[in-house]
């Protein structure tokens, strides 16, 4: 037996079940990257929002690159469980997740479900590398842009997926949308916009314009600790539920979604399940992002080296504690005046410690390059110009450079966008850092 509609009834009690009919939902959001973080997150605050406020408010879903999600949810009726690793764990079925589709296998279906009068949001968990960013501009030599610039109809991109389908919203005379990356870039709605109407200006037809018009990027900052789902998470779930689900998640009970107020016309009652919608997500993002991210990979270079495999092993690493302890105490909370990074550190901290989460270090060394440039760079380009100290940061790039060759993959500093590479005292810093 497995999760569907015709079992969600029969769940045992401790289950926690979609509080909506979940078969007679109507979209009204599209969400590009069918991944654990968006099943985790946005999705859980949507279902929670239609439970609480209702509305048309079921998400298409869409996988980017690989069909086993949208495959795996298409069997399930788009049902699925999220496990959220508490004291006790505990166990809630999400039904706002209503279509899957797999771009490569259906791309016209995409853009039409965005073209689509219904859908009002769009939501995008991509990835820092998902953005096709050079230097803050659109990477036209990005294998996918170029793709996507020779054929515009099929995109392959996210970007190019946005553009295609806004194009095809205004041909059909379609209405206002916005489109909010749930991304760990610094003010990812701005470089979002960016990347879209660079795009679109190859399409002429003042495309560009339509969109600003039209279309409104906010920022928004996104927090929950998703640990990759393993045969033994899944295991749990399904033991839970008694019948089969192959698409549930783990994840921590603490979940944070802050939206920057520029909506371009309806979007759920997010804010009733507990999202923010504030004026500016500025200090949401740098504590976010150059706290909570930045320790994240530090652990997960230095934790690396140390042979530590999760989160909080390394976090409990003595060494690795006074590490963290010392360079945000003295370079990272410096620059972030104004901000109460102690405080934020503390909660973190606990987060990282949760003895029921199994984060493994090896997911978060991903995409070292883009994730540095983000979490890091900024502050080190800042420490630098006005004096402040910046060696613990520079060694977090070292790590992450030994940890490159040891993976075989020797990195070629000089050819990366990363402005740090640039300041000779930053290069100097980091190729010097001893482990
Ligand atoms: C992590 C993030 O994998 C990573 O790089 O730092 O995914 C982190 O777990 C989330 O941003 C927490 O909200």
């Amino acid at each position: 037996m497995k999760l569907d509609l015709d079992t969600l009834a029969a769940l045992p009690p401790p289950v926690e079940r979609p509080r909506f009919d979940a078969a007679a939902l109507r979209c009204g959001i599209v969400h590009l990257g069918l991944g654990a973080f968006h099943r985790a997150h946005q999705a859980v605050f949507t279902d929670e929002a239609i439970a609480g406020a209702g509305g048309d408010w079921g998400i298409v879903s869409v996988s980017m690159r690989r069909p086993a999600v949208a495959e795996a949810l298409a069997r399930q009726d788009g049902l699925y469980t999220v496990e959220t690793l508490d004291c006790e764990p505990s166990y809630r079925v999400i039904g706002s997740i209503r279509r899957t589709l797999w771009l490569p296998g259906a791309s016209q279906a995409v853009l039409q479900a965005i073209a689509a009068p219904n859908i009002h949001v769009v939501t995008l968990t991509v990835t820092e590398t998902g953005y096709c960013l050079v230097r803050d501009a659109l990477d036209t030599a990005h294998p996918d842009i170029v793709h996507d610039l020779e054929h515009p109809r099929s995109p392959r991109s996210a970007i190019g997926v946005l553009v295609a389908a806004l194009a095809l919203r205004r041909a059909a005379g379609g209405g206002p949308m916005t489109v909010i990356s749930c991304d760990n870039l610094a003010e990812n709605g701005a470089r979002l916009s960016g990347a879209v109407l660079s795009l679109a200006s190859r399409w002429g037809n003042r495309l560009p314009d339509w969109i600003a018009a039209h279309v409104t990027f906010p920022e928004s900052v996104v927090d929950c600790i998703v640990p990759a789902a393993t045969e033994e998470s899944g295991a749990r779930a399904n033991r839970a539920l008694g019948v089969q689900d192959d698409a549930s998640v783990q994840r921590e009970s603490f979940a944070q979604w802050v939206m920057e107020d520029r909506f371009a016309g309806p979007y759920p009652a997010w804010v009733t399940a507990g999202a923010q919608i504030v004026p500016s997500c500025a200090e949401y993002r740098r504590l976010k992002l150059h706290v909570l991210n930045a320790a994240h990979s530090a652990l997960a270079y230095l934790g690396m080296a140390r042979g530590h495999e999760r989160v909080r092993e390394a976090a409990a690493d003595p060494a690795i504690a006074e590490f963290l302890e010392r360079m945000i105490g003295t370079e990272i909370a410096p620059a972030l005046t104004a901000l109460d990074v102690q405080g934020y550190w503390k909660k973190t901290a606990r987060r990282f410690g949760n003895p029921m989460l199994d984060h493994r270090l090896a997911q978060i060394a991903q995409d070292g390059a883009a994730k540095l440039s983000q979490r890091y760079s900024p502050l080190m380009l800042a420490n630098l110009r006005s004096g402040l100290p910046y060696a613990r940061m520079a060694e977090v790039y070292a790590a992450w450079l030994r940890f490159m060759e040891a993976s075989g993959a020797p990195v070629d500093v000089c050819g990366l966008a990363d402005p740090v590479w640039r300041e000779p005292a930053l290069r100097t810093a980091i190729l010097k850092a001893e482990p």
